[in-house]
């Protein structure tokens, strides 16, 4: 069929795929906070904003013409629910990261959802191969429930970092909170450290 490459998340290569803490589930759970936004295809944008050269937009039809790449990948929910074995399509962050001129400055993302969700992420983290802007979930286009048009997929930390209804990536030189870490959810949220929450104050 396709040329398109499949990488493999390296947690999939692990002996034994479940995280301390968690369960394994068969069928995939939805779950966010408010409502699932209306996004006319026509009308979807993703700006990549911050610390670049110069601020860009794209259109769908124009993120779609990008070179696809497929990912390999478990889920972890922090609500202790994993599902295994998720083939994700769409495109990798590295492909975006190569359409603007980054400062030497940034080094973190915020990514900003319709709806007002947010997430952010150390810049090493947001651009490891496995992580893509995804379309597509075990061959099927992404439901608007579980984030279509275009969803994060962050396969090596818990999934709320995976933010649905994606619309800005903005490069920043300083870590802000995103939605979930600002009450309380960890910065980073490795699963298999159980980085679920931080005490704060
Ligand atoms: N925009 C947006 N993205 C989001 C969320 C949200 O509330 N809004 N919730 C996060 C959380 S906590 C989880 S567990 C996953 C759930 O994704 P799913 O509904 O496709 O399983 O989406 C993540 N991305
Ligand atoms: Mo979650």
């Amino acid at each position: 069929m396709s040329a398109i490459p499949t990488i493999i998340s390296p947690d999939v290569k692990r002996e034994n795929r479940t995280p301390p803490g968690q369960r394994l589930v068969d069928s995939w759970p939805i779950l966010h906070n408010g409502n699932v936004p209306a996004i006319q295809a026509s009308e979807w944008r993703l700006i990549i904003s911050g610390l670049v050269e110069a601020e860009r937009q794209l259109t769908l039809e124009e993120f779609q013409s990008l070179p696809q790449a497929t990912v390999l990948a478990d889920i972890h929910c922090v609500t202790t629910w994993s599902r295994l074995e998720n083939l994700w399509e769409g495109v990798q962050t590295s492909t975006i990261r190569d359409l603007v001129e980054l400062l030497p400055e940034a080094r973190f993302v915020m990514i900003r959802s319709y709806g007002g969700y947010s997430t952010n992420l150390a810049l090493d983290d947001f651009l490891q191969d496995d992580v893509l802007f995804a379309t597509k979930h075990d061959g099927e286009l992404l439901s608007p429930a579980h984030g279509g048009p275009v969803r994060l997929v962050v396969p090596r930390l818990y999934f709320w970092k995976s933010a649905k209804w994606v619309t800005q990536i903005e490069f920043t030189d300083q870590d802000q909170p995103g939605f979930w870490e600002s009450y309380g959810y960890h910065n980073r949220g490795d699963p298999w450290k159980e980085e679920r929450y931080q005490s704060r104050g």
